[in-house]
């Protein structure tokens, strides 16, 4: 066990003063126990706690270091433009070359719009919907996670699941019946939603490949096809929340993997190579209604800070090139499947779902996991606690929750995936002794 005190005297002083301790839920390590490291520093593939110990990052702060920690054209890049000045409230070149560049890079997205999280890209994309269709219900899936606006914690992923408050406290009845929800791969149940609120959906908003309650694929059936044809029908938007796997597993993401077009994309994470900048768009005539050119009112101060728009540029530049994501593919796979063989190899029930460089190893008995339920009702949380801890041990820094995904980067080497695999290996030895 790792020498920790600086970590646990920190994490003691953090919980006088802040909600558990923490600026957002799922770092608590609520959902496996154990004291969460305080991080003093990252570089490429590793982080360090502030008692000195390294360890293999598969969080990259949950999505946004692709590239690796702290690289250095996007560290050089935050250098100068700080020195300009770090805020104006005023436009500034820098929102035009990375609104350009998402343009350019995802093509169902006509018109962009920055502001400063996912949870406020995915807040005012359903408020434009709604502005735009003028219906006031919104559909999403049981265990999608798309930040923390009240429509959308019904039935809510990610920390919501993890803590089992799927349903946060302080959402209005009122206002959480506007939000109806199916569960993922259930399209009899979306007809039907369809059907009984006729002319009365605004929108579906669905991560095109969930990472909230573990990696699923909708894909391969045919259900995000379908979501489309059927939104289609009935005179509703689909928006795709991208905040996650755009970019992550191609340079248009997922709606480019699948060539799916959405009527609205969010978008956040390595938007802003780590710093807080999330973003929606899509059609022109449906992202003209924003204001001040329509009447969907949003705003931000700083929104399309210039900091965080050279991070987003440097960040999406080195992510142009296929190249980039066919390397990324050969690692991650390399990874899953050694993660998976040494599951089988210690007799511990494993199964999977991986895109690309995002993936979720299950501890379950099922074949596959294709849905929320499948999770809490069929996976075994406390080994998976016990196997983060102890991967912890062995310098290897997972997700806290099984409702989450691991993140391979461009900065994990060969010998950080050989690593990874060995102290599962072990690990997994170690846990069914
Ligand atoms: P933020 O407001 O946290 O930037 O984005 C919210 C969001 C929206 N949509 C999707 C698909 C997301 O995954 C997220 C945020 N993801 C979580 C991790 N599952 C962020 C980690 C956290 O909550 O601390």
């Amino acid at each position: 066990m790792s020498n920790i005190k600086q970590s646990v005297k920190h994490f003691k002083q953090a919980q006088q003063i802040i909600p558990g301790g923490v600026n957002s839920p799922v770092r608590a390590f609520k959902g496996v126990g154990g004291t969460p490291r305080f991080f003093d520093h990252a570089k490429g593939a590793y982080v360090t706690d502030v008692d000195g110990n390294t360890y293999i990052d598969y969080v990259g702060s949950w999505g946004p270091m692709i590239l690796g920690h702290a690289h250095d054209a996007v560290i050089k890049g935050i250098q100068e433009t700080a020195e300009k000045g770090v805020s104006f409230g005023a436009p500034c070149v820098l929102e035009i070359d990375l609104a350009q560049t998402v343009i350019d890079m995802v093509p169902s997205i006509d018109v962009v719009r920055f502001v400063s999280s996912g949870s406020e890209a995915t807040m005012s994309a359903l408020r434009l919907a709604r502005g735009f269709t003028g219906r006031d219900k919104i559909l999403k899936f049981d265990g999608g996670y798309h930040g923390h606006a009240d429509g959308l914690l019904v039935k809510a992923g990610s920390g919501a699941a993890t803590f089992g408050e799927p349903d946060s406290a302080g959402v209005p009845a009122d206002y959480a019946k506007l939000t109806l929800t199916a569960p993922f791969q259930d399209l009899a149940e979306v007809k039907r939603l369809f059907a009984e609120n006729k002319g009365e959906i605004a929108c579906i908003i669905v991560e095109p490949i969930p990472g909230n309650t573990g990696v699923l694929d909708l894909y391969s059936n045919g259900f995000l096809q379908a979501l489309r044809e059927l939104c289609t029908a009935e005179g509703a938007l689909l928006i795709f929340d991208e905040v996650m796997c755009g970019f992550r597993v191609s340079s248009g993401g997922a709606q480019k993997l699948f060539n799916i077009t959405p009527d609205l994309t969010c978008l956040g994470k390595i938007i802003g190579g780590g710093l807080p900048v999330g973003a929606y768009g899509g059609r022109e005539d449906i992202m003209r209604k924003i204001s001040p050119d329509g009447p969907v009112y949003q705003a931000g101060t700083l929104s399309g800070n210039p900091l965080a728009m050279r991070a987003g540029l440097e960040t999406l530049s080195r992510l142009q090139d296929d190249a980039f994501y066919a390397d990324l593919e050969v690692k991650s796979k390399r990874l899953f499947e050694g993660l998976l063989a040494g599951c089988k190899a210690a007799g511990v029930p494993a199964t999977g779902n991986r895109f690309g460089s995002m993936f979720t190893i299950f501890f379950t008995e099922l074949e596959q996991i294709t849905c929320g339920s499948d999770v809490s009702k069929h996976c075994d949380l406390p080994f998976f606690g016990k196997f983060f801890n102890e991967m912890l041990n062995e310098g290897i820094y997972l997700a806290p929750s099984q409702y989450e995904a691991t993140f391979v980067s461009a900065a994990h080497s060969d010998e950080d995936i050989n690593n990874t695999i060995a102290a599962a290996a072990r690990v997994l030895t170690k846990l069914t002794a």
